[in-house]
């Protein structure tokens, strides 16, 4: 069972629940068998309780304590890759929401540009500021290790999400859905716009993000398979999750390969560019574009014919479950182990699995039939 819960609604579109034929014709990605996890459609902070210390660091020797009672006023911190990303801005301010309905202050702070080491001073003034937990979208696993490694040494809990770094540097990653599945998914999804036969590019974010560089392993792994033994991937670029740079590497592309049949481009950011540039361009009905982009990003270019599907999470939720990891780190009911379950409010119980990974749940593919029951 997979929740879907909505995100704010920031254009005021009224929400329309999900059908059941609707439900019916979301393609969830991920295999059921990911997902070994109790998705309880209900609960609250169940954890809460009045008479919990306030704010103090939990031991990092504790052996976890599933009672533990959440801790009041807890400092948590948002490190997104970038803070104008929109998609950061959903996580973030989902996770912000998060951290008040148990109690704790959060806040978001970042650079406005992912390069590697944008984020180094960020650790740095968070663990000055003796924050009980730091919640990183890394924008390089090796650059963010050792400032995180030293925010561990003084008890501060460290939650990636989104990107991950080095496991050694962080108590538990937060990852949208199975990395495997959206690589393999991606390439599905282009593959069957273009009849699995032509060249292909991917414009991916930044060259040291550790989240599509794992999803990009996962998609040349899946076109090694014979279904798509006629898919040529030409050519992987970088837009650096930046709107204008994603734009000219679009048009680059497509200059640089004139035989090109379609991009995937598994970032919001670059998604969101490429197809700005190739809806006004003598390309667009002939080069198919997919990836993973936000539905309100895209909407036009559904509308308009230039993208036929498209995927994501539900990035709110990421940044809930985000919170309510660090909320129980820092209350010492998990430590990061594998096995260790925590109440995640209204998304129920999850687990711990391998290398201290906690999945969120399948992505939704977004087409014209489904694009206006989206709003984030
Ligand atoms: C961009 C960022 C982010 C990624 C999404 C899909 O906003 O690169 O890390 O998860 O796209």
């Amino acid at each position: 069972m997979t929740i879907r819960s909505r995100a704010p609604r920031p254009t005021g579109r009224p929400a329309s629940r999900l059908t059941t034929g609707l439900a019916a014709r979301l393609t969830a990605t991920a295999t059921a068998g990911v997902l070994a996890l109790s998705l309880a459609a209900c609960g609250g902070t169940t954890k809460e309780s009045s008479s919990a210390s306030g704010g103090g660091k939990s031991d990092k020797n504790a052996t976890a304590n599933p009672n533990a009672p959440m801790k009041k006023g807890l400092k948590i911190a948002f490190l997104p890759k970038q803070v104008n990303n929109p998609y950061s801005t959903i996580v973030d301010n989902a996770g912000i929401a998060a951290a008040k309905e148990f109690g704790a202050q959060a806040k978001e702070v970042g650079p406005s540009d992912a390069s590697a080491s944008s984020q180094v001073s960020y650790i740095n003034t968070l663990i000055q500021q003796r924050h009980d937990a730091i919640l990183i979208a890394a924008n390089d696993q090796n650059a963010v290790c050792n400032p995180l490694k030293q925010a561990m040494s003084q008890d501060i809990k460290v939650v990636a999400y989104d990107s991950d770094t080095n496991p050694a540097c962080r108590d538990v990653f937060i990852n949208q859905a199975s990395s495997e599945d959206i690589g393999r998914s991606q390439v599905k999804l282009l593959a069957d716009q273009i009849g699995a036969e032509g060249e292909i590019a991917i414009l991916s974010a930044t060259a040291n993000a550790t989240n599509q560089n794992t999803w990009i392993k996962y998609m040349q792994d899946e076109l090694k398979k014979p279904e798509y033994s006629k898919m040529k991937l030409v050519k992987i670029a970088y837009g650096d999750d930046d709107d204008q740079k994603s734009f000219q590497q679009t048009q680059g592309l497509l200059q640089a390969y004139p035989n090109l049949k379609g991009i995937i481009s598994p970032t919001t950011v670059g998604i969101a560019a490429a197809a700005r540039y190739i809806s006004g361009s003598q390309y667009k009905g002939k080069v198919a574009l997919t990836g993973l982009g936000t539905p309100n990003q895209m909407r036009k270019f559904i509308k308009d014919g230039t993208v036929e599907k498209f995927a994501l999470w539900d990035p709110a939720n990421l940044g809930y479950l985000a919170a309510y990891a660090a909320g129980a780190l820092a209350s010492g009911q998990i430590t990061g182990k594998q096995g260790e379950k925590f109440k995640a409010g209204k998304l129920g119980e999850r687990t711990i699995g391998a290398n201290g990974e906690i999945i969120l749940g399948p992505p939704t593919v977004f087409d014209k039939n489904n694009i206006d029951d989206y709003d984030f």
